[in-house]
């Protein structure tokens, strides 16, 4: 890691598995990074709906600055949601497959969310005029996607609540006003909605400046967990610093995205009750500092609430791979006073 980066360190509590969960050479078809996965557990398996950014590898990234020829959305199932995954033949989606509507041109970090038993996924949506966030309902057999609603540009990073809350459905969301917010200083916005559709009553949640170690953006990451106290919710938080040089494939890559932690209102999550002060996850295994795309990225896009209250924090590693790491309820919620 660069000696300019502020050391940051991973709270004690959380137990990452040394290596990854999920690599490239898993994939069934072309893959050069697996990484931001949405995972749920269905019909007594675990479903993991994941990115693949394909058609390049670091050699000819760097040589023949051949870039990625697309990206697709694939489904991998798993007894234990740790190995033995068993993939879909086919993505779901795939970037380079004629579209239904041209204007969306790309699916990416996905999050998946089990509302009233149907499934639901969230994914950042690139269209010809900007960035969205898409919500549509999958399939109980994972074989098909019915769009429900997309937002106006800039927007990305959408997470749905797992129930409705005061009958309606919830969602925080991240909106980039570029004009108005210098230096990507991007908030975590939150929205209710009657029927998934129609989204309103849109209220800022945290903004950036209640994060003490980041200077550039935060972002949702999760399907918050509902616990006695509060709603358990994990956000991405990135510090950028313009001295940090080649960390990845990129000639400089100067961001890194650490995980943070809060806790909100049971009945109005609008309320921030808690937001813990310092970086929860932070890159620090070799994996996440020295290896991949874009080193030192962290970016969770599923935390998972097990019988034995243990929590699963599901997280693409270096945008090269996908990594696990947990913890006990009661430690996350201790550093919510
Ligand atoms: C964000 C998204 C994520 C990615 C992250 C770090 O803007 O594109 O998919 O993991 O950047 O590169």
């Amino acid at each position: 890691m660069s000696a300019v980066m502020p050391l940051l360190s991973t709270h004690p509590c959380i137990k990452k598995r040394p290596a990854p969960i999920m690599v490239p050479s898993d994939l069934p078809y072309p893959c050069s990074l697996v990484f931001n996965a949405g995972v749920i557990k269905h019909q007594g398996e675990y479903i993991m709906v994941f990115r693949n950014d394909y058609g390049t590898d670091q050699e000819k990234y760097e040589t023949e600055n051949r870039k990625f020829a697309g990206t697709s959305i694939g489904i991998a199932r798993s007894k234990n949601g740790i190995d033995g995954w068993v993939f879909d033949p086919e993505p779901l989606f795939d970037s380079k497959k004629p579209s239904e509507d041209p204007e969306f041109v790309r699916y990416y970090d996905p999050r998946i969310t089990k509302i009233d038993g149907k499934l639901y996924l969230c994914l950042a949506t690139d269209t010809r005029h900007g960035l969205c966030g898409t919500i549509g309902e999958l399939s109980d057999d994972l074989k098909t996607f019915r769009k429900i609603s997309t937002s106006v540009p800039d927007n990305r990073n959408m997470v749905l609540f797992p129930e409705k809350i005061g009958g309606e459905y919830v969602r925080l969301e991240r909106p980039m006003p570029v004009y108005s917010r210098h230096n990507e200083r991007f908030d975590i916005w939150i929205s209710r909605s009657p029927d998934l559709i129609y989204w309103g009553r849109s209220k800022l949640l945290l903004g950036t400046e209640r994060v003490p170690w980041v200077n550039d953006k935060i972002g949702p990451t999760a399907s918050p967990i509902k616990t006695e106290r509060g709603w358990l919710t994990l956000f991405h938080a990135v510090d950028r610093d313009e001295s940090r040089g080649k960390n990845g494939w990129e000639p400089a890559w100067k961001k890194r995205y650490t995980t943070g932690l809060m806790l909100l209102d049971l009945n109005d999550p609008s309320r921030v009750l808690s937001v813990y002060d310092k970086p929860l996850i932070v890159p620090d295994l070799p994996v996440e500092t020295d290896e991949g795309f874009r080193q030192n990225v962290l970016f969770p896009c599923a935390m998972l609430l097990e019988d034995d209250n243990e929590v699963r924090i599901y997280y693409g590693a270096s945008d090269t791979c996908v990594c696990l790491a947990t913890a006990k309820l009661e430690d996350l919620l201790a550093l919510l006073p």
